[in-house]
C-alpha cells in the first residue's frame, strides 16, 4: 500500500509531499528536555510562536511527561496545564495543533480550545472514550506503540520481532479506531521510538521506517534528543541536538512523513537536504547519469 499523499485535519488538509516538522511544545515541569521551562503559559506560547516562526508546520502541545520512569497526572491538573495554552496558540497561529494527551476530556477541552489532532500514546488504550471523542469531533489521530506504561515501560522491553509486533499492534490499532468511526484520512501511525524498547529495538525500528509506511498510512517518528540518542553518542540531553538530526536525515530518506522534534529550525534544514538526496536516490540518480 503507497502513503497517501494528503492528510485531512478538522477543516484543513495537509500535504504530505514533503516531511512535516511538529514542534514540540511541553507545559511540564518534568519532561526529560524541556520540562519546568515552558510550564508558564506565557512562555509555552511564546515557544509555541518562536516554533512557528522558525517553520513548525504543526505544533504538540502536551501537558503530561512520558518520559521513562513519569507518574501519571490527574486529569484536572493536566486540563488546567494545557487548555489556556492551546487557546492562546490556536488563537496566535494558523498551524494545526494537536494536543498530546491520553484522557478523553482533556481532548475534548483541548479541542474546544483549537486543537484539531489528538496525539494518543497509548493508541486508544488509556481511556475508552477517547475513540469517541475524536470520531466525533472529527479531528485527526495520532496513534503510536509503546509496550507498557511510561513508569514502568523500560524495564525490560522484551519482542521476539520488535518490526513486526510494532507493525502488526498499529494495524490492529487502525482497523478499532475505523471500526469507531475515525475517517481513516484522519489517521497518522507512530513505531514510538524510546516508548518500551531498548537502543536495539529503537534501531530496527528506525531501519525499518518502510514497513510502517506500507501500512498505508502517514508515518510520525519521535526520536528527539532521546535515551538511545545518548546511548549512541554518549552526550547529555542538552548536547543531542546533532544525533537528533542524524535520525532526521535517515527517517527522511525512508519516508517519514512527519518528525516530531524540539529544534524545528535545524532539523529542518535537515530534513530538506535529505529529502533532496532521498528523491535522487529513490529516482534513481545512477541511470540518469549513465
Ligand atoms: N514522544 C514523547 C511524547 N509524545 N508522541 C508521539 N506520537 N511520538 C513520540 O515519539 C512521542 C510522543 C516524548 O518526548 P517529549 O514530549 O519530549 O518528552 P516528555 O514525554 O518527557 O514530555
Amino acid at each position: 500500500m503507497v502513503t497517501p499523499m494528503e492528510f485531512q485535519l478538522k477543516g484543513q488538509r495537509l500535504r504530505l509531499e514533503r516531511p512535516l516538522l511538529m514542534g514540540i511544545v511541553n507545559v511540564t515541569p518534568d519532561s526529560f528536555f524541556d520540562g519546568g521551562r515552558f510550564c508558564d503559559p506565557q512562555r509555552a506560547v511564546a515557544h509555541a510562536l518562536r516554533l512557528v516562526e522558525e517553520g513548525a508546520d504543526l505544533l504538540d502541545i502536551g501537558a503530561e511527561s512520558t518520559r521513562p520512569g513519569a507518574l501519571p497526572v490527574d486529569e484536572q491538573e493536566e486540563r488546567r496545564r494545557l487548555v489556556p495554552v492551546v487557546a492562546a496558540v490556536a488563537k496566535a497561529v494558523s498551524v494545526p495543533i494537536s494536543v498530546d494527551t491520553s484522557k478523553a476530556e482533556v481532548a475534548k477541552a483541548a479541542i474546544d480550545a483549537g486543537a484539531i489532532m489528538v496525539n494518543d500514546v497509548t493508541a486508544l488504550r488509556g481511556d475508552s472514550a477517547m475513540v469517541g471523542v475524536v470520531a466525533q469531533a472529527g479531528v485527526a489521530l495520532v496513534l503510536m506503540h509503546m509496550q507498557g506504561t511510561p513508569d514502568i515501560m523500560q524495564h525490560a522491553p522484551r519482542y521476539d520481532d520488535v518490526v513486526g509486533e510494532v507493525a502488526q499492534f498499529l494495524a490492529e490499532r487502525v482497523r478499532y479506531a475505523i471500526d469507531q468511526g475515525v475517517a481513516r484520512d484522519r489517521i497518522v501511525v507512530d513505531p514510538g521510538i524510546g516508548f518500551g524498547k531498548t537502543l536495539g529495538h529503537n534501531l530496527d525500528l528506525l531501519a525499518n521506517l518502510r514497513v510502517f509506511a506500507e501500512l498505508g498510512y502517514p508515518v510520525l517518528v519521535g526520536p528527539s534528543r532521546k535515551g538511545f540518542i545518548g546511548q549512541l553518542t554518549d552526550q547529555s540531553v542538552e548536547a543531542r541536538g546533532w544525533g537528533t538530526a542524524g535520525v532526521v536525515a535517515l527517517a527522511v530518506e525512508q519516508g517519514a512523513n512527519i518528525l516530531r522534534v524540539h529544534d524545528v529550525g535545524p532539523m529542518k534544514d535537515v530534513a530538506k537536504v535529505a529529502v533532496a538526496i532521498a528523491r535522487r536516490i529513490s529516482a534513481g540518480v545512477r541511470e540518469q547519469h549513465a
